[in-house]
């Protein structure tokens, strides 16, 4: 009896810690995705270095239809959490020099309705290292920090090329992190930090984001749930391609029943 008092009072207390942390991080809704263990060791080169590269990792939801984003992320000598991105701008296959990828990261998951020092963000211009550019939030917006290290702490190629995502040529791009330097860590928000990603074309002057918000207000960032699992047979791209094979078998059939319904 005792022994059951004292377990209630400790769920009580648990609750008491954990609800109001839960309830003031703010996110905008419906933007969740899952960052699984790789199951396939990625190859920062821009492109898909094979046809199963990226099969190992989630496509989120309520993705715009001109762009796809995935991550997965693999544990190092046990030591190093590296993360790996995949981004592929369908509509865009122009080389500018304003074309851009960027990366906002909560670390913390604080939210809030602007930058904090908790939050990075990554700008990726004009296709070339030369256009990147590291910041920090200073608590109303966005300062510039040069304490990291290319290639170690980050790593980002992107090519012009065709994908088993897509045939016509576009932009692709892959992105290293090193979540092990205290700039990428993410373990204060138990590996479930908000998140947004956005590219820009600047010949079609189109701006595509996930999610559609502002990248200053980290309570509008969606948010990645990290785990040690792999991800989910039912969720890789090949059944993903299957079932939608079945799908449209489905629809053509169903077309094809219409006009005789109709008459009914
Ligand atoms: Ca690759
Ligand atoms: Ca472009
Ligand atoms: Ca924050």
């Amino acid at each position: 009896m005792k022994r059951s008092v004292l377990v209630a009072f400790s769920v009580i207390v648990l609750c008491g810690i954990l609800l109001p942390t839960a309830l003031v991080n703010a996110q905008y809704p419906g933007y969740e995705t899952t960052n699984y263990s790789a199951l396939e060791e990625c190859v920062v080169d821009g492109a898909w270095t094979t046809d199963t590269e990226w099969t190992d990792a989630m496509t989120p939801p309520n993705l715009d239809e001109a762009f796809l984003w995935r991550e997965k992320w693999t544990y190092i000598e046990s030591t190093y959490i590296y993360e790996y991105f995949l981004i592929e701008f369908f509509t865009d296959a122009t080389e500018d020099a304003g074309d851009y990828f960027q990366l906002c990261i909560d670390l913390d998951a604080l939210s809030g309705d602007a930058p904090q020092a908790d939050d990075i963000r990554v700008d990726w211009v004009g296709h070339d290292v030369s256009g990147l550019t590291l910041y920090q939030g200073d608590g109303s917006g966005w300062v510039e920090f040069t304490d990291y290290t290319w290639e170690t702490d980050i790593y980002i190629v992107d090519t012009l090329t065709s994908t088993p995502e897509n045939g016509d040529t576009h932009w692709v791009i892959e992105v290293f992190m090193d979540r092990t330097n205290p700039i990428f860590d993410v373990s204060a928000s138990s590996y479930q930090p908000l998140i947004r990603l956005a590219v820009y074309d600047e010949s079609a002057d189109t701006l595509v984001a996930w999610p559609p918000t502002s990248r200053d207000v980290p309570s509008d960032w969606g948010r990645e749930y990290g785990t040690t699992e792999n991800i989910p047979e039912s969720l890789t791209f090949v059944t993903a391609a299957l079932l939608s094979s079945v799908a449209v078998v489905v629809s053509c059939y169903l077309l094809r029943r219409r006009p005789k319904t109709e008459k009914n």
